[in-house]
């Protein structure tokens, strides 16, 4: 029999491609969407509707909220899943600082919603939590790993935190198999529009194709560990696929400015990055996380973790298909990067 995985955020970045990979490993997937009033499953559509229909049979979606505990509670009684993957969140910092309440309701309670289901219900899952480097915050340690000390700087930061505790709180007491996956930065075409790297891909094509002047930014000096965002997703079935539970930190070792990211992307499109971007103070937060970067030492040694593409490969593979989607000719050396280094890839090119 196929194996249940059930995963809320399905229609999010990381959502999709973990429903592509978990169809390719022969899973039913069973997705949780919010109703919104224009439809929000773009990111799944090429499996939705592809013509492949042993894999559309595999794949169930459900409307449903983290906000919502009977929703989740009937959803979980209908699905019986083998496996789940909480990525649902609102998952932008700034905006976070705008809507703290619900960050929380969604990013700290909704965990706990699912993690009290599970246990009342008395079911055999294992459980995935979409942790994040955003917890190390003001980083306290260069590099961050599993054991250095938290500094959350946003209520979306100090939200997951909670997600993280309670996590481990209902490993230990209940003995529940639950994992957080402690993950940096991650990107793709598919990366939402608003977070930094998308924005600045996407305006650069903007730019050539005159339908926008100059790029607004924030904060160009903070910097990120920025990873692929597919090799991400196939860790997370992974750390669930491994004898025990445990907590991973996920990066690539390598930490970039926002400058750097923004200098190579338009030198990638042949253009001057200093004459078209402007800094706007609307975008910069409260309090900012200023410098992250990765040690994944115990998710290479027990999880075989090797991430492929790192900062320059990444910039090309994003660039190459805005300019796609733009319909402009692409430069070209992202998906030649694509070809070589993933022969047997289970997502769709973008
Ligand atoms: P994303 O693209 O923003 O996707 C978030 C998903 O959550 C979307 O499917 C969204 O639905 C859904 N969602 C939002 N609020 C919800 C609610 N109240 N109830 C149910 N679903 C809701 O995020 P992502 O980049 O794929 O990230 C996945 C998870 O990993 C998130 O939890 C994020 O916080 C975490 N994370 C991300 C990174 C990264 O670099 N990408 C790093 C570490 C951790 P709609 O499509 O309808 O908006
Ligand atoms: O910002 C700076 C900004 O919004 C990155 C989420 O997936 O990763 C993501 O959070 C940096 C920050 O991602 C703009 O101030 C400058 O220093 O792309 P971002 P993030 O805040 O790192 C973590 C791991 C998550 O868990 C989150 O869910 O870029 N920056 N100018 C800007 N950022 C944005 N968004 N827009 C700008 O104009």
């Amino acid at each position: 029999m196929a194996k249940k995985a059930l995963l809320t955020g399905c229609t999010g970045q990381d959502g999709s491609y973990l429903t592509e990979f978990l169809l390719s490993k022969g899973y039913e997937v069973h997705g949780i969407i919010r109703r919104s009033s224009s439809i929000n499953t773009r990111r799944l559509d090429h499996l939705l509707f592809d013509g492949q229909r042993e894999k559309v049979k595999r794949i169930t979606l459900y409307h449903g909220d983290m906000i919502d505990s009977s929703n989740l509670n009937r959803i979980l009684e209908q699905s019986q899943p083998d496996e789940i993957y909480n990525l649902a969140a609102q998952s932008h910092v700034r905006v976070s600082f705008d809507l703290p309440e619900y960050s929380a309701e969604v990013d700290a309670v909704g965990v706990l919603r699912i993690l009290d289901a599970i246990k009342e219900m008395g079911l055999k899952v294992k459980f995935y939590q979409a942790s994040t480097s955003e917890l190390f915050g003001k980083a306290i340690e260069i590099p961050q790993t599993e054991t250095t000390p938290f500094y959350p700087r946003s209520p979306y930061a100090v939200a997951k935190l909670f997600a993280y505790w309670i996590v481990k709180n209902y490993r230990e007491a209940y003995n529940l198999f639950a994992c957080n996956g402690i993950l940096f930065n991650h990107e793709s075409p598919r990366r939402g529009e608003t977070f930094v790297t998308r924005k600045v891909t996407r305006g650069i094509v903007n730019i050539i194709s005159k339908k926008q002047g100059c790029l607004y930014l924030g904060n160009l000096e903070a910097k990120r560990d920025w990873g692929y965002a597919p090799e991400f997703v196939e860790l997370m079935w992974q750390m669930l696929q491994a004898r025990k539970p445990d907590d991973f930190v996920i990066g690539t070792g390598e930490s970039h400015s926002v400058k750097e990211f923004v200098r190579e992307a338009f030198s990638y499109a042949g253009l001057d990055w200093k004459k078209y971007v402007r800094v706007d103070k609307r975008y910069l937060r409260p309090t900012e996380t200023d410098y992250l970067i990765s040690d994944s030492t115990k998710a290479r040694k027990l999880l075989g973790w090797s991430p492929k593409i790192k900062f320059h490969d990444l910039i090309k593979i994003m660039m190459d298909a805005d300019m796609r989607a733009a319909g402009l000719k692409p430069v070209g050396e992202g998906d030649k990067i694509l070809s070589k280094k993933f022969p047997d890839r289970w997502w769709k090119i973008d």
